[in-house]
């Protein structure tokens, strides 16, 4: 048994995707309070109302979308938004602690909805009653001894962040260190574990998966995402020179890549993937400095070098003292047109490995890429890491207030075997947090139908269901692992 004594084994969750509460005590709103539900293959849609006053929908995605001309972000009267009442931890925060203690976690990842601390990002003085839901919520950990590992933006920046100021200027950057400075302040005594973005990687999503993506669109992605690395340095260096107990984290969207032949098209086209997406994140935050692929990334976007080198010596002294990322699926890249795609509906990800299986959702269930990621992690960077968003996401069926789901059991055992190998190898991983512990909405389809979690909650796809919470069988399974500290999986 290889996991070491205090490992973290807990659960993750995120505002906008099971806080609800949207606009309650003097919330501010964000994008994904004007995007409706969708499915595996419907897409999601925000709403607003155009110049002559019409409503309108458009295609959105979990990294948001440009809204043309004009255009004021409305809540429609014939459209369900279900991150508005997510699965409502804001009223039931006291009863899910509850369960988590039960399952015996002894951390939990959540995140903190900056529009409930500054409601458009912009003002002088932070929301009190906001500040104040979230010691509530810290107190209720603590007396339950469970750790909180606080995200700090979850894809719910404040909608002015986002649409008037954007992350292109540098207002953007101030108006979240001032953000993190409040919070860092505020919870000082209750909080040590923070991750400055959720998946910083996501604003090159589009770039990775949509074929022929628009080159512009992308070179303002990577400038975007220059922003957010110096908004993360800054925030952690301050974190670091006033608050020496904190521990601060990256988290990167496990993209993994695999070639999917031994072309060696192939197999340069995964490792420019690799370095594209992933490791040019890791490296900024983790190594505090860009990596030399970076600049054949620059010229192929036509981006200047110098916008990114300017920031050297911010980046520079913004190392994270952790390495976190989420890590569901691997994907297959190949140069060969003719090859087959994964994925459902138009939700491909890449070309589809003929050696794994795959999820309802078309997300490749692949353990033994979680082995080699950590151990590629482990090698590059030499830090701590924990995996904080795991898991499958699956149609399950409560019948006489039970849910069994064998198929989420053997997922977690799959992964958390892997984990133990890893850990055999030598990586230095310190906790795991799987996603969406407690039931919540899709980030990708705003569904209720696609769960993750140990705890069922009894909500649908149209809001309708009485929230109440019940074990799945996969609980009872989880609670035996951290029980045994991953003796038993
Ligand atoms: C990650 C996000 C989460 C979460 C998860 C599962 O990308 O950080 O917010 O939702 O993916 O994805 P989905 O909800 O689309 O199944």
């Amino acid at each position: 048994m290889s996991f070491p004594k205090g490992f973290y084994w807990g659960g993750a969750t995120a505002a906008n995707q099971y806080e609800g509460g949207w606009n309650e005590d003097g919330r501010g709103p964000a994008l994904t309070d004007y995007t409706t539900g969708g499915s595996a293959t419907s897409a999601r849609y925000l709403t607003y109302i155009d110049v002559n006053g019409n409503p309108q929908k458009q295609r959105t995605s979990i990294v948001g979308t440009t809204l043309p001309e004009g255009a004021t972000l409305t809540c429609l009267d014939d459209c369900y938004y279900p991150n508005h009442l997510g699965t409502d931890f804001y009223h039931h925060y006291k009863e899910d602690i509850a369960l988590f203690k039960e399952l015996g976690m002894n951390m939990f990842r959540m995140s903190i909805s900056w529009s409930r601390i500054y409601p458009t990002g912009l003002e002088d003085k932070p929301n009190e009653a906001g500040l104040k839901f979230y010691h509530e919520v810290f107190k209720e950990l603590k007396a339950n001894g469970i750790e909180p590992l606080v995200t700090i933006s979850h894809y719910d920046d404040p909608v002015t962040i986002v649409q008037e100021v954007g992350w292109e200027n540098e207002q953007a950057i101030d108006a979240y260190v001032k953000y993190c400075k409040t919070i860092f302040e505020e919870y000082k005594d209750e909080v040590k574990y923070w991750l400055t973005f959720n998946e910083i990687n996501s604003m090159l999503m589009m770039a990775s998966f949509v074929p022929n993506y628009p080159k512009e669109k992308t070179a303002l992605a990577y400038k975007q995402l220059h922003n957010k690395f110096v908004a993360s340095a800054k925030a952690v260096k301050y974190a670091h020179d006033n608050y020496p107990n904190y521990v601060m984290g990256c988290m990167i969207a496990g993209l993994v890549n695999y070639p999917l032949t031994c072309d060696p098209a192939d197999v340069l086209y995964s490792q420019q993937k690799m370095q594209d997406y992933f490791w040019y994140c890791g490296d900024v935050q983790t190594r505090g400095a860009y990596p030399a692929s970076a600049k054949r990334t620059w010229k192929k976007y036509d981006l200047d070098p110098a916008f990114f080198e300017k920031d050297a010596e911010i980046l520079k002294e913004g190392k994270v003292d952790m390495f976190t990322f989420s890590y569901y699926n691997t994907s297959c890249v190949t140069t060969h047109a003719d090859a087959q795609k994964d994925g459902v509906g138009n939700l491909s990800m890449g070309a589809k490995n003929p050696y794994i299986k795959y999820s309802d959702w078309g997300w490749g269930v692949d353990p033994s890429g979680l082995r080699y990621i950590l151990n590629e992690i482990e090698d590059r960077y030499q830090v701590p890491c924990m995996i904080v968003e795991n898991g499958l996401g699956a149609y399950d069926k409560l019948e006489d207030g039970q849910v069994h789901d064998p198929y989420r059991i053997d997922y977690f055992s799959q992964h958390i075997k892997a984990m133990d190998e890893a850990i055999s190898d030598g990586v230095n991983l310190i906790g795991y947090t799987p996603w969406g512990i407690v039931d919540l909405v899709s980030a990708s389809t705003g569904e209720m139908a696609k769960r993750y979690g140990v705890i069922y909650v009894d909500m649908d796809d149209e809001g309708k269901g009485t929230l109440k919470r019940y074990k799945k069988d996969s609980f009872a399974y989880y609670q035996e692992v951290i029980k045994t500290n991953g003796e038993k999986y």
